[in-house]
């Protein structure tokens, strides 16, 4: 025998075995996941937002931040959209300015009423307003139809506006609104009680009071305050929080704050909470960089730093059938890394784990009917979350494997040893 030939096979057939057994699965299923175009025909212009239609029918909707609402079948191959609304005329578009959000009224099957949310010039203003779908082309709002509920001045920077409308599982409609722009909070609206900039607001659309087209829900925190500060103030403390969702199970707000220069944020928001701004940026001081007063503040449930990203969009948290293993989590990514994560909290811990590293510039996500999660991008398709399941090798065929390179490294040692002794 020749021990040159054989010492060499005997170590590499041990590191193979045991390269085999530390490749032996978890017991888990290892999914990994994709960005994939959800209707590959169809094309937006800059769309900031995805909604499912409340009628129930299999359609959904989509705002273009120039000032479009466009509806179509919901289904993979649709190739055609009808504009359901063009406000294009009214919108001031550039910047982070534009139609930004869009809520259908809870009652729209019987009153058709809907909500946009969009900055407009002269003066510039936030303006909130309800349109109404035209009663015998469920295809069409009709834009002569426009009763403005709120508007808010705006600095003329071009930055930080907000966007989000969504009504809450209390009925209520809650608008998210910016601290007006530039950087810095320069006017210190995000603490200013008596300013609707750097807020969460919440109105009571079905009902008027006080010389308002809505009411004041009387469980706001500021509700008849005489302090002089605005009684549509649910949460204060913000400086962008762009896109907020409710979870529908547990009537948590999850909200996304954009950071500005080093801490992108997530927070679970209360009636009253203080979340921060302009303060502090996520869980670090801002103004003053130190020593800053924390009493009575609300940190970030999660937030990250500029390594991971530069803006962080709100998503949802997923309640479906499809990825269970995603059930429960809040899924939300970053524009400007295009990052997908997971959000997750117990009474425990926050665990953040990352979906998929895209490389999409994310503008907002969206839920269809069946809870499906959809994904806007700048570059003006909306996307959807696919997965590749890489399978567990059975305990059978990591035995096999074993047995036939233990065979095959038998085979070989003997050609080797037949070689040796023939020369
Ligand atoms: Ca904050």
């Amino acid at each position: 025998m020749n021990q040159k030939i054989i010492l060499p096979l005997t170590i590499a057939s041990l590191l193979i075995t045991s390269a085999l057994c530390d490749a032996q699965a978890t017991g888990q299923t290892l999914n990994q996941y994709n960005v994939t175009p959800a209707f590959p025909d169809l094309t937006f212009s800059s769309p900031v937002g995805i909604y499912p239609d409340p009628t129930n029918s299999n359609r959904l909707f989509v705002v273009e931040q120039t000032g479009t609402v466009k509806v179509f079948n919901n289904t993979r191959s649709t190739a055609t959209t009808n504009t359901y609304l063009d406000i294009t005329s009214q919108v001031l578009y550039g910047g982070e300015q534009g139609l930004l959000g869009l809520a259908f009224h809870p009652n729209y099957t019987q009153n058709g009423y809907l909500y946009l949310n969009y900055v407009a010039d002269n003066p510039k203003r936030t303006v909130i307003a309800r349109y109404t779908v035209n009663p015998n082309e469920p295809n069409q709002a009709d834009p002569n139809s426009q009763q403005v509920t709120l508007e808010i001045p705006q600095p003329p920077y071009s930055n930080h506006k907000g966007g989000q409308l969504s009504f809450g599982p209390d009925g209520y409609l809650y608008i998210g609104v910016g601290d007006g722009g530039s950087a810095g909070d320069p006017q210190g609206n995000g603490q200013n009680r008596q300013t609707l900039l750097g807020k969460i607001l919440r109105i009571d659309v079905n009902s008027a009071s006080g010389g308002r087209s809505y009411g004041i829900p009387a469980d706001n925190p500021y509700a008849a305050n005489t302090l002089g500060y605005r009684e549509e103030i649910y949460a204060y403390g913000f400086r962008n929080p762009w896109r907020f969702s409710f979870d529908f199970q547990t009537g948590q707000l999850w909200a996304a704050d954009v950071g500005q220069n080093q801490l992108e944020e997530i927070d679970i928001v209360e009636a009253g909470g203080n979340y921060g701004w302009n303060l502090m940026e996520g869980s670090i001081c801002y103004n003053p960089p130190s020593d800053c007063n924390q009493t009575g503040l609300t940190l970030p449930l999660y937030n990250y730093t500029r390594d991971q990203g530069t803006a962080v969009i709100g998503g949802y948290v997923i309640h479906n059938q499809t990825n269970p293993e995603l059930d429960g989590a809040y899924i939300y990514g970053d524009y400007g890394s295009g990052k997908i994560w997971t959000l997750r909290i117990n009474s425990q811990n926050t665990t953040n784990n990352l979906l998929v590293d895209s490389n999409l510039s994310i503008t907002s996500f969206g839920l269809d009917n069946n809870n499906q999660l959809y994904i806007a991008a700048y570059d003006g398709k909306i996307y959807t979350l696919t997965v590749n399941v890489i399978p567990e090798y059975p305990a059978t065929t990591q035995a096999l494997a074993v047995l036939v390179t233990t065979a095959t490294l038998t085979a070989l040692l003997a050609v080797a040893i037949k070689r040796t002794r023939n020369r």
